[in-house]
């Protein structure tokens, strides 16, 4: 169903440092179409569902309270190759080892605090895709 989408995530930071709209028209500019779109906070609860499988992970409780210290914008994104050219978008976790002309390299603050999701397969992209948006919401 979500064939060629990925699922993305314009973290608190990037937020709240007014960085969504330059991320978005990088994602733009990149060949990215938007599929779905919208700005939320995610509580305590939906960030511990949404990390479900980083809970044993020793950053776990400070990552749950940053993704829902603030607003976020999450969006469904459509491309050849998706999942893959966007992780390469967005660059590696950790800022410091992002590439050049990457959104973690040029937005992101650390390791923890990196700007932007990117899903890392096409399982995951329709199961995060689904948990942020229905089926109306596609466009
Ligand atoms: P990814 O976002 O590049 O796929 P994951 O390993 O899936 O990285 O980790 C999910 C998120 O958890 C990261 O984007 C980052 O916000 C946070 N995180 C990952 N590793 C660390 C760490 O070592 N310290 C603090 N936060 C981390
Ligand atoms: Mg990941």
């Amino acid at each position: 169903m979500l064939y060629n989408r990925t699922f993305t995530m314009i973290k608190p930071d990037a937020v709240e440092k007014g960085y969504a709209g330059a991320i978005l028209s990088k994602i733009n500019a990149s060949g990215f179409r938007i599929v779905s779109m919208k700005m939320i906070q995610m509580s305590q609860r939906d960030a511990e569902l949404f990390y479900a499988v980083h809970k044993e992970r020793p950053f776990f409780n400070d990552l749950v309270s940053f993704m829902s210290r603030g607003p976020i914008v999450v969006a469904i994104l459509e491309k050849e190759n998706a999942v893959d050219d966007f992780r390469t978008l967005i660059g590696a976790t950790n800022p410091e080892e992002a590439a050049e002309g990457t959104l973690r390299k040029q937005f992101a603050t650390s390791v923890g605090e990196n700007a932007v999701h990117g899903s890392d397969s096409n399982e995951n992209a329709q199961i995060e895709a689904a948990f942020h948006f229905s089926s109306r919401e596609m466009f």
